[in-house]
């Protein structure tokens, strides 16, 4: 067991947060809310006041539009779900989100889906221009959006650590949620839990 030194290069994602992706919400994900918990204390940690200056927290949302290509009426494999400006598109109230966090939209035209925070958001980029080299990554869900990003932020070259207790699975078949780890660990993804209020490889 090794801590992990946050410094100068860190930062957190977070992935769709929203209420349509928790327990009651439109696509609510199984047991989605009990990362609401572990996500606020790598807030806490990334953001607090134990270091010197905060570092960069970026929250990734769905973004859809009303008939957005992935809804079941569109022919898609979804219910309707985080409508851009709808109720169900908002982040948790729960979320402790720092009102510096850089909100990420995704999926935003009718035409297109995208499970990755990277898809065509200008996120890499962004991130570079920024310094950062490493990457917590959190959220929901495992299987799809949190997936699909571990793999593209490792391919954009970022080393990306794996908070598997702040993450949740949809799992529309069984074990998705482990396959979906076993897979972002494959590819490079680093494991890490959180320890007396730091993080453990
Ligand atoms: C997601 C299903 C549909 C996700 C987004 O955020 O994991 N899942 N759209
Ligand atoms: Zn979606």
């Amino acid at each position: 067991m090794s801590a992990i030194v946050l410094g100068k290069g860190d930062a957190l994602l977070v992935i769709d947060m929203q209420n349509d992706f928790l327990p009651g919400g439109s696509l609510g994900v199984p047991g989605g809310d009990r990362v609401i918990a572990p996500v606020n204390a790598l807030i806490e940690l990334y953001h607090g006041r134990g270091l010197p200056r905060g570092l960069p927290i970026y929250a990734s949302r769905d973004w859809h539009p009303v008939d957005h290509c992935s809804f079941a009426a569109q022919g898609g494999p979804w219910p309707p779900h985080c409508v851009a400006g709808s109720e169900g598109a908002r982040f948790s109230g729960e979320l402790r989100l720092p009102e510096d966090a850089i909100v990420v939209s995704k999926a935003d035209t009718q035409a297109q889906d995208a499970y990755s925070a990277f898809s065509e958001t200008g996120l890499a980029r962004s991130m570079r221009a920024e310094g950062i080299t490493r990457v917590s990554v959190c959220g929901l869900a495992t299987d799809y959006c949190v997936l699909n990003t571990v793999l593209d932020g490792i391919e954009a070259g970022f080393e990306v650590l794996l908070v598997h207790e702040a993450m949740r699975a949809v799992e529309v078949k069984p074990g998705d949620g482990d396959r979906a780890i076993t897979r972002m660990l494959t590819k490079g993804a680093v494991p890490v839990r959180l320890s007396g209020g730091r993080l453990v490889a």
